[in-house]
């Protein structure tokens, strides 16, 4: 407890600095993405391509209370209620990577200075929004398997029952939007930072993110960093961007505004997002989630990495929201 709250602390001093240059983190080294594996990453739990499955992020396990320092009440101190603001710098850099599946070609992008939030939206965030009458209420689980918002510890987890729509109404609502792909990779990359990771280039640990503990094995006892299940917001702070964002790798995935494309060809370069398609859209979602690993093709916790969520009333996200610099 103590130690949160004088994270808490340190993190407020955070918002005030737009840290393009690093406070933290000397990293301006070489991706070093283990691209070993055949296997893509599509993944009981994580899983993107099988879009028209709504039961596809419950992992979570009932009956688990796996951080008995987080309960909801410790997260009003660690974690608040309302959005939490980071200013992130602007400015060029390289968005995307050769070898990532659907990563390529890296191109320059100019992004402007904007906020993102430092969490994935909470549940605890979300549900406000709701019972103020603005955004979809969640959906409950089909199954025996609660979904987050559900469970008696859920306030501090993330939304992850959560529509593309239902993003934005949340977003709008707290005074934003959706970041657009540009500038969700411009953060996770700590200001558009030449890394791997939101931490640098060292390869993912549970020590940095909430992932799968093994590469193989796809049983839920592996994901979660063995909980099973994701965790509180802001549960890896050792995994935290140079600006202090949490989770940018791992736990839930990340709705963004853009529609999906298989490639970058013909992608805007002025930050915004992309949102050109002729067929029915599919939007972009960034960062990996609890059933991610590094070691797979695709490499979904990589800052360049990205997959396509369902159509927008799926379920089965998260996200987080971004709003214009003052
Ligand atoms: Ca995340």
């Amino acid at each position: 407890m103590n130690v949160k709250r004088l994270m808490l602390l340190v993190l407020v001093a955070l918002l005030g600095t737009a840290a393009c240059s690093g406070d933290d983190n000397d990293n301006s080294a070489s991706n070093n993405d283990q691209n070993t594996d055949a296997h893509n990453n599509i993944t009981p739990g994580s899983d993107a391509n099988n879009n028209n499955n709504n039961d596809t992020n419950d992992t979570s396990h009932p009956d688990d209370q796996t951080d008995s320092d987080s309960t909801p009440a410790d997260t009003g101190v660690a974690v608040s209620d309302e959005v939490e603001w980071i200013a992130i710098p602007g400015g060029v850099f390289t968005m995307g990577h050769e070898k990532l599946m659907w990563a390529h070609p890296p191109h320059q992008v100019t992004v402007s200075p904007f906020f993102m939030a430092r969490t994935e939206t909470t549940v605890a965030q979300y549900m406000k929004c709701v019972d103020a009458g603005v955004c979809p209420a969640p959906k409950n689980s089909s199954s025996s398997i609660p979904r987050n918002h559900e469970k008696p510890h859920g306030g501090p987890l993330p939304m992850d029952a959560t529509s593309w729509n239902g993003a934005v109404a949340f977003c709008t609502w707290a005074g934003g939007r959706l970041p657009s792909e540009a500038e969700w990779e411009c953060a996770a990359r700590g200001g558009g930072q030449d890394i791997a990771y939101p931490w640098g280039d060292e390869l993912p640990s549970c020590d940095r993110c909430v992932m799968k503990t093994k590469p193989f094995g796809d049983t839920p006892e592996d994901w979660g960093c063995g909980t099973g299940e994701m965790q509180p917001a802001c549960s890896r702070p050792a995994g935290n961007t140079a600006q202090g964002l949490c989770d940018m790798a791992g736990n839930t995935w990340e709705w963004v505004q853009d529609i999906w494309q298989d490639t970058y060809d013909g992608a805007p370069t002025d930050g915004s997002a992309w949102e050109d398609a002729s067929t029915e859209p599919k939007r972009v979602i960034r960062g990996g989630n609890l059933t991610s690993h590094h070691n797979y093709t695709a490499n979904f916790l990589h800052v360049s990495a990205r997959d396509r969520g369902g159509r927008p009333q799926d379920i089965g996200w998260g996200f987080r929201c971004a709003r214009d610099s003052d």
